[in-house]
């Protein structure tokens, strides 16, 4: 408001010598020609110093706005602390306070503030979920940080805002707000150690045989796998009780079993570009079927024991 209220007498005085000099000095007659002069350093000096001194009007209240509103917070115990970084193209988030690696779907309690640690493991990208915050930048070798407290319960879709190339728009994620009691049950769920090793659905424990042998967890780290068992890479993203998530390839489709079989299949279908490869060779005739009993083992991983992920394969 400041620069508002300023911007007024400059707007004036500049409009008003405009006007008095269009009627003072016009042309009055054919023959006439106006004195000529060159030079005069009062007026030079003048409009020299008025300039200077609005410019430091302005800029000393937005430079002091600028440290009161940008400061680190020091996340609490009261907080939900999240490390955010950004990759070529999708996300991973980390709760240092709970143990937990997640990709895409950044998931928090309602009412509490929420401080988000943010990087990037290659490009810039940037952190924009409209309805919640402002964009924020991921740089790499920085921590930037965010902070806000959501109100209300839902999910608020996001979306890289900086452009990274390749899938750059395919870069999406969701903020799903929980109340806290929902929160609590995600982050219970989450660590609950869920080996997931004889199951009686055959079509899931074909696809847990394959998750091996195709080469999976040679990329993608599944805590739930097996003992001894997670080869994975933190440049991947972790699939640890997948069944838990609403969404696949950085909330490109729902995680359906039709579509997280479509992306294991054939991931640059659906996401051209992305850095998954496709295991299979593209006549395979075991393509779709391997890829769906592997789509129905990641979906069993995470709550209910993997009955969701059975009860969709049972009707397959
Ligand atoms: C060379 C490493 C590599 C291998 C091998 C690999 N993936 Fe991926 N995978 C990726 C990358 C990179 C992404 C992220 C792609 C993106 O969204 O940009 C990804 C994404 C995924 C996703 C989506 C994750 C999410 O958060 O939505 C699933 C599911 C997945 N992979 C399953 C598999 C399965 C099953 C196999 C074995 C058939 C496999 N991957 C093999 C690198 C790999
Ligand atoms: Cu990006």
């Amino acid at each position: 408001m400041w620069t508002y209220w300023l911007s007024w007498p400059v707007m004036i005085g500049v409009f008003g010598a405009i006007v008095y000099v269009i009627f003072r000095y016009r042309r009055r007659r054919d023959d006439e020609m106006p004195t000529q002069s060159h030079g005069n350093p009062a007026v030079e000096v003048i409009l020299t110093i008025i300039p200077v001194l609005i410019v430091i009007a302005v800029a000393i209240p937005t430079v002091r706005s600028i440290f009161a509103t940008q400061t680190y917070v020091e996340p609490t115990e009261d907080d939900v602390e999240v490390h955010v970084t950004g990759y070529q193209w999708w996300w991973k988030f980390e709760y240092p306070q709970y143990g937990i690696t997640t990709a895409n779907e950044l998931v928090i309690p309602q009412g509490k503030r929420v401080v988000l640690k943010l990087n990037s493991a290659d490009v810039v990208h940037a952190f924009w979920v409209p309805r919640l915050a402002g964009k924020v930048d991921l740089i790499p070798n920085q921590d930037n940080q965010l902070w806000f407290v959501a109100d209300e319960p839902g999910v608020y879709p996001g979306q890289c805002a900086e452009l990274c190339l390749g899938a750059h728009a395919y870069m999406r994620f969701n903020v799903i707000v929980e109340d806290e009691g929902g929160f609590e049950e995600w982050v219970a769920a989450f660590q609950e150690p869920q080996v997931v090793s004889a199951s009686t659905d055959a079509l899931v424990a074909q696809g847990r045989q394959l998750l091996a042998t195709k080469g999976c967890i040679g990329c993608h780290t599944v805590d739930n796998y097996a003992e001894g068992m997670s080869f994975g890479q933190p440049i991947y993203p972790d699939l640890t009780n997948f069944g838990l998530r609403e969404s696949v390839g950085a909330n490109v489709l729902p995680a359906t079993l039709e579509n997280v079989a479509a992306w294991i299949a054939d991931p640059q279908a659906v996401k051209p570009g992305n850095y998954m490869p496709t295991l299979w060779q593209a006549d395979d005739p075991n393509r779709e079927q391997e890829a769906t009993a592997i789509a129905a083992y990641l979906l069993s991983l995470g709550a209910d024991g993997g009955a969701v992920a059975q009860a969709s394969a049972g009707g397959n």
